[in-house]
């Protein structure tokens, strides 16, 4: 009911209400597109509640590019269909993953415009292929009012509630665009917005998400605006659909790459990636390039795309049914191929830890013949619901172990031949074993945890050789060349069973194990000799105790000076180093409780492994105890592991993932989505030239 003593709202004043929303525009893309965010978040929010207060008291005054739109709408029950003015082309693609596919393009490019051998190469325009779902927006008078799928290429659907949410795309471009404007890109999801996103639904018990591609068409094609809000999206363009024509007023661009410019201009999130190319060769070189860099990238991409780039030249070569004569899309291996089951078998790690492994039938995933992949644990197992014999979804990303991710046919008994059909009851569920199957050590799993365990120890074959590896790996004390296959080959032939047993080697064990040659050998000798002189968090870390990582290693030896003090230490003195917990404290205990580990570590000395002691740190903190640092990018003259020693030496922590937590970023060169979540948690950014001020005692 409508108070009748309230006092009036006050008159709206105009020109302040553009100012907010100018201002929050202006905001919004310097933070979400350009990455360099010019106010404090408080302030950002500050402006934004002004604006909404002052919406709520004049309604009639909202627009639909107002800032405060992106949020909110009612749910839809169904999404209306578009017709698209201009149709949204698909693109060719040249399945050939090898140089030949750029060259095909190339030499088809030049036919078709008849060049001979004796004419100039064609300049291209060369693109990552994002790995996400094509989107068309239609900006009028500079304002966003239509966002659709693609569809078929003629009818797509209006999802323009959902993409308003998505805070890379301008609700409203600068004066000067065309009357009409339609941008096509592609909405996707970044790597890391996707893992926590997945996260989230495990915690709520909801189902994950497959890939990067689903989940952001999931989030697009969400009736509810609100959890479409929810789901962190992004987007970059790469084309125009109708515009103006240039005889109404538009622009003429004479290149694609000008266009592209012109969109980042507008305000549009466009690629770093895009290059121009002269010819075939350059095509190959982008294609490698992007090919090394791709696992590095915060986002998927599933290939490059070629175009021509000279629009004249593009006009020429016109279309064959929906797609461009004078662009090709260059695949790169698929990260995801389906192949078959053959078996589940479960592979025992350093810290005795069963993780259920589907063996399957070999196939070419990522760039390399996957047989094996993992089921994770036997809760991740089940909810898939993977048993032998079914055919499942194979990813391998990155340099994350492959992974299946879920089940498409479950099929008849183990035949690999078998085509996909209804389960059958007698291909039995997959039981953790009860006993280790390397040591026959029983198998456990603590109440609170999804993981099994052996309780072998260093009894098990399968502990020894990952704590063996793990004791000579880099950020230990470093045996070079002391790999997998020589590790196997050592405990397997029982040439070692121990650690001390590495230093206890000789010349000529090595030089006749298998394929060995003597080089190899004198240099594995070498090696061992060289790692003898460690550092205390080195060899500690080396050990391989439980929750004992090389931070925590780093403060032990900081507070206790000596290895002895820290065997001897108790519970509660253990709990007196800076961040650790009851749970690391009763890990060390446990593991210096056990005589046979005391026992490694006396041997080891005895071998003449040694490490420099010193008293305990002094109580007074460090210039960055207390705060917890991100690395990401290149930094000028610090490689990663540099600034990492000098962060811990200073007392800092440092972290993979950028959470609310950190307290500082450093970020060099080409720093990807840990820059962008840090700008977008607030978390305080430095270069390497701030982080040495911080060391010098800066604040
Ligand atoms: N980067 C990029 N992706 N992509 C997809 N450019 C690009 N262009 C496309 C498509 C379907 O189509 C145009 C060639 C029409």
């Amino acid at each position: 009911m409508q108070d009748l003593f309230a006092p009036p709202p006050p008159p709206p004043d105009l020109a302040h209400i553009e100012q907010l929303r100018r201002a929050l525009h202006e905001h919004a893309h310097r933070y979400y597109v350009l990455d360099e965010p010019s106010i404090a978040d408080v302030e950002y929010d500050r402006l934004f509640q002004e604006l909404q207060a002052i919406e709520a008291q004049h309604p009639e005054l909202v627009t639909p590019d107002s800032p405060t739109q992106r949020v909110g709408g009612r749910p839809l029950d169904q999404f209306v269909s578009v017709r698209h003015v201009v149709p949204m082309l698909s693109i060719r693609t040249e399945t050939d993953t090898e140089a030949s596919g750029a060259q095909n393009f190339d030499a088809r490019v030049r036919r078709e415009l008849g060049l001979n051998e004796l004419a100039p190469v064609v300049e291209y325009v060369a693109e990552p292929k994002f790995d996400g779902l094509a989107m068309s927006l239609r900006y009028e008078h500079g304002v966003l009012v239509q966002a659709a799928t693609r569809g078929d290429g003629e009818m797509g659907e209006d999802v323009t509630q959902n993409i308003r949410t998505i805070g890379q795309i301008p609700l409203r471009l600068p004066a000067g665009v065309p009357e009409i404007l339609e941008v096509r890109g592609e909405v996707y999801m970044r790597r890391d917005d996707f893992e926590t996103l997945n996260e989230q639904q495990r915690e709520r018990g909801q189902k994950t998400f497959v890939n990067t591609r689903n989940a952001a068409a999931g989030a697009v094609r969400q009736l509810d605006p609100g959890i479409a809000a929810q789901r962190p999206l992004s987007f970059f363009a790469y084309g125009l659909g109708a515009v103006t024509p240039a005889a109404a007023g538009g622009p003429e661009f004479g290149t694609h790459y000008d266009m592209l410019q012109a969109l980042k201009s507008w305000g549009f999130p466009v690629s770093a990636l895009v290059g121009i190319a002269q010819g075939a060769t350059e095509l190959i070189a982008y294609y490698n390039s992007i090919g090394v860099q791709r696992d590095r990238l915060g986002f998927d991409i599933d290939g490059v795309v070629y175009k021509v780039n000279s629009l004249a030249l593009q006009r020429r070569m016109g279309f064959v049914a929906r797609e461009p004569r004078w662009a090709v899309a260059h695949k790169f291996p698929a990260q995801e191929q389906q192949t078959q089951v053959l078996g589940i078998d479960v592979q025992v790690g350093r810290t005795g830890k069963l993780t259920p492994v589907a063996r399957l039938k070999s196939v070419f995933v990522g760039g390399v013949n996957v047989t094996n992949a993992t089921l994770h644990n036997l809760f991740e197992l089940r909810r898939k619901r993977v048993r032998v014999g079914d055919t499942v979804i194979v990813r391998r990303a990155g340099d994350v172990i492959p992974e299946v991710v879920a089940v498409v046919a479950p099929t008849l008994g183990t035949d690999a031949s078998a085509l996909p059909g209804p389960r059958v009851p007698y291909v039995p569920n997959f039981r953790m074993p009860r006993q280790c199957p390397i040591c026959g050590s029983a198998v456990v799993r603590e109440k609170t945890e999804v993981n099994h365990r052996c309780t072998g120890g260093l009894f098990c074959a399968a502990q020894r050789k990952q704590a063996i590896l793990h004791f000579a790996q880099r950020r230990a004390v470093e045996v070079e060349g002391l790999g997998e296959k020589l590790v196997d080959q050592l405990v397997d032939g029982n040439v070692i069973r121990t650690l001390p047993d590495l230093y206890r080697l000789g010349l000529s064990s090595l030089a006749s194990l298998d394929r060995m040659a003597d080089k190899s050998a004198q240099n594995i000798v070498k090696a061992l000799e060289k790692s003898k002189q460690t550092t205390l968090p080195r060899f500690l870390f080396g050990l391989g105790i439980r929750h004992v990582g090389e931070a925590t290693a780093k403060e032990l030896a900081r507070h206790f000076g000596n290895l002895d003090a820290i065997m001897d230490a108790s519970e509660e003195q253990l709990l007196q180093v800076n961040d650790i917990g009851p749970i690391v404290a009763k890990s060390l205990r446990t593991f210096f409780d056990q005589p046979h580990n005391r026992e490694v570590v006396e041997q080891l000395r005895a071998c003449g492994v040694t490490w420099s002691e010193g008293p305990p740190a002094p109580v007074a903190p460090t210039p960055l105890s207390g705060k917890t640092f991100v690395i990401t990018g290149t930094l000028p003259t610090l490689s990663r592991d540099e600034a990492k020693d000098l962060i811990e030496a200073a007392g800092g922590k440092v972290a993979g993932s950028v959470s609310k937590k950190t307290t500082f970023v450093v970020a060099g060169t080409e720093a990807g989505s840990k820059l962008t979540k840090a700008q977008e948690l607030g978390v305080a950014v430095l270069d390497e030239a701030g982080l040495k001020e911080l060391l010098n005692g800066g604040s």
